[in-house]
């Protein structure tokens, strides 16, 4: 397949229709041996109330396929969702890295990316407080590379080895099976306490980068530093980096807690209905690149994953964007299917000593055998590169591909040496030839030590809003521990990185006050790490319109053609579905209730009004507005809407847009609005 093809945008859209099914519809009920059936609700039995018969074949296929429907979940990752789309890098990177699709900026790459939780189950909520997984597999002309990422810089640990340990630490407790999802309990925070190298990746797991609003909303990072190598032979240093550019925005945590109920999809809708919609996500591609010779330049080791390079010292640049504009047809063929390997490279690019990276060389694929049932799993359609590939593996369970020929083995003579090896020149991957001289040891360098110096520098880069909010977090989490003295290790922990911030927590959780005198001295911060200043858009934000009866028809069409305009989604909701007549008798259909959604699921609300309002807001836009206010969100009122909010009393009016029967002005400030996100600032209570 594709022997000979150039590699394009399609490649991979053009080989998955070969395996689609055709459509069912109209079409004969057959068994998978192709025997039409004449009957598929009732079983073979002797008699009207005798015995099933086992010859019913049918019957017996039917079952056994069902009986067997599950695979195993990721042992990690396990829910997840994902979409189709292209890569197209900006300029050539030839200067770095001799991997062909970042060479041509005509050349479009397909890709295929699965966002996922990393501690729920499969069927687990999308919005705990927790990492995210941002894999992307690019099924280039020379094979497949995946980015498999995070959307949080750096990691727990800084030795695979410890893998197993943590993970079962954060996963449910194993005599009980709770909490699920969730990192609040005592085991979790018993290792952290334990392992004191968590202190960097645990500040951003209780920042707002832990509950982000959306997948198209949050930033991806390879962690690792792997390398780009030129076709010269001459490596860099590099890290990954995805920048959304819709921006890096998150949740509210108590919004994120009702989202698990109101809406545990909540994530993958917003991926899947934005596609749907043509809202196709972009992400720009960045790379941070370092000489050989600043390998030991920095005061952290470059192969420790639990540092960052910060973007003030490395400038990320920008090298390609990649944008998601076809969801999946079948989410167990594809999202489930799909196979990652941190191992999948291409000629160009390569790893690193880093010891986390190095052990997760191993465990990808080791892991798939089991979830995916065998040595074949590069087999399955959504895993294939759209390359050729050839080579003398054979068999194994589900083995799809008839390989004809006398001939399994090299050296051989019968098929002339095929197929033959290549040379680096022409393609052939030549692992980056670099000098180790070093003895067996379980030993990690000093370099390795400092844990704290970086915690302390995220901390010092967050905003008010944002130190307030990693302080809740640790409140919340450490709150729900039973074990006084793990409460007290970990308070003590995080004194090593702020006094203000250990203390605070302290003061909430009943443990003594830590020491004020161990924490990090270092005063720089990182502008780049703080939501603050990321990119602002109203584009493709959820607002609620909430009208009733009579309201100002003129008015509000006109607001919502402006809102919309700038790309908002608009959502009219009101006490019931369908057509609401306006005062000019004109109407607007009602998609949305009370009942059906709450304010947790849009970005902004605007509360128009109707002369039938009255009755209608004091039963159910009080929680609805009091919500939406106490999570910072945009709100728009007029009319009926503005006494009715003015009569509420509000503590505040920041991000509050009140109309001056202006139409256009009154558009343009909530525009302003919804593109500032959250007002953070305001006092709700
Ligand atoms: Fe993974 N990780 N990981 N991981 N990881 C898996 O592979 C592992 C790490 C990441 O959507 C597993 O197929 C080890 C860092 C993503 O299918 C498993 C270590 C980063 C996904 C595994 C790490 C990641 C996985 C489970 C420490 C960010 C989901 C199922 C050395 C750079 C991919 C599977 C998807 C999945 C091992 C640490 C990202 C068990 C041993 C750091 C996005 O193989």
């Amino acid at each position: 397949m594709n022997e000979d093809k150039e590699i394009n945008s399609n490649s991979k859209n053009d080989q998955l229709e070969y395996y689609r099914s055709a459509d069912s519809e109209d079409k004969e009920l057959t068994t998978n041996q192709g025997v039409k059936l004449t009957e598929d609700e009732l079983s073979l039995t002797a008699g009207e109330r005798g015995p099933t018969l086992i010859e019913d074949f049918h019957f017996r296929e039917k079952m056994t396929h069902f009986d067997h429907e599950r695979i195993p979940e990721r042992v990690v990752h396990a829910r997840g969702f994902a979409a189709h789309g292209e890569f197209q890098v900006y300029e050539s990177m030839k200067p770095y890295t001799k991997a062909k699709f970042l060479q041509d900026p005509s050349i479009k790459t397909p890709v295929f990316v699965r966002f996922s939780t990393v501690v729920g189950s499969r069927g687990s909520m999308d919005t705990p407080r927790d990492a995210r997984g941002f894999a992307t597999k690019f099924y280039t002309e020379e094979g497949n590379f995946d980015l498999v990422a995070n959307n949080i810089p750096v990691f727990f640990i800084q030795d695979g080895i410890k893998f197993p340990d943590v993970v079962h630490a954060i996963k449910p407790e194993p005599h009980n099976e709770m909490p699920q999802a969730s990192a609040a309990h005592d085991t979790f925070w018993d290792w952290v306490s334990q392992n004191q190298e968590t202190a960097h990746m645990v500040m951003w797991l209780m920042s707002d980068r832990a509950i982000p609003r959306s997948f198209r909303m949050m930033e991806g990072f390879g962690v690792h530093t792997f390398r780009f190598v030129n076709d010269e032979g001459k490596a860099h240093f590099i890290k990954f980096h995805w920048k959304p550019v819709l921006g890096t925005h998150s949740l509210v945590w108590d919004e994120a807690q009702k989202l698990g109920g109101k809406d545990p999809d909540y994530n993958r809708r917003d991926l899947w209905e934005s596609i749907n919609m043509g809202n196709y996500p972009e992400y720009e591609l960045g790379v941070q690149i370092l000489e050989e010779k600043d390998e030991f330049a920095f005061d952290f080791d470059i192969l420790d994953a639990t540092k960052i390079w910060p973007e003030e010292n490395v400038p990320v640049r920008i090298i390609g964007k990649m944008t998601l504009n076809r969801n999946v047809d079948n989410v167990f063929a594809e999202t489930e299917q799909v196979a990652f390997h941190v191992g999948n490279v291409v000629s160009g690019i390569d790893f690193t000593n880093d010891p986390l990276l190095q052990t997760r060389l191993f465990s990808y694929t080791d892991t798939q055998l089991l979830r995916l049932g065998g040595p074949n799993f590069h087999e399955i359609p959504i895993n294939r590169p759209v390359c050729p590939f050839h080579n003398n593996q054979r068999d194994g369970f589900h083995r799809q591909t008839i390989n004809k020929g006398q001939v399994s083995y090299r050296n051989n003579s019968l098929a002339n040496n095929s197929p033959h090896t290549v040379d680096e020149e022409n393609g052939g991957f030549a692992h980056y030839q670099e000098k180790i001289d070093g003895r067996k040891i379980r030993a990690r360098s000093k370099s390795f030590e400092d844990h704290f110096s970086q915690s302390k520098l995220f901390w010092n880069s967050m905003s008010d809003a944002e130190k307030q909010h990693i302080i809740d977090a640790f409140r919340f989490e450490l709150g729900k521990v039973q074990h006084k003295p793990i409460q007290q290790k970990v308070v003590d922990m995080f004194a090593k990185v702020d006094y203000e911030l250990a203390n605070a927590i302290a003061e909430k959780i009943d443990v003594n006050v830590p020491s004020a005198d161990v924490q990090s001295k270092v005063t720089k911060s990182s502008p780049a790490l703080s939501q603050e200043n990321t990119p602002k858009l109203p584009n493709t934000r959820k607002i609620a319109v909430i009208i009733s009866e009579g309201f100002n028809g003129v008015e509000v069409k006109r607001i919502i053609e402006n809102i919309q305009a700038a790309g908002i989604q608009v959502a009219i909701l009101s006490d019931k579905l369908g057509p609401i007549l306006a005062d000019d008798n004109s109407q607007l259909a009602s998609m949305h209730t009370f009942v059906t959604d709450s304010s947790v699921v849009f970005d902004a609300v605007y509360i128009a009004g109707g002369t039938k309002a009255d009755k209608m807001f004091e039963k159910n836009a009080k929680m609805f507005m009091q919500e939406a206010f106490d999570h910072y969100k945009p709100i728009g009122v007029s009319n009926e809407g503005e006494q009715w909010f003015n009569q509420k009393q509000f503590p505040s009016k920041l991000g509050v847009i009140i109309s001056t029967h202006q139409p256009d002005h009154f558009s343009k400030q909530f525009i302003d609005a919804v593109a500032a996100h959250r007002f953070w600032n305001r006092t709700i209570s």
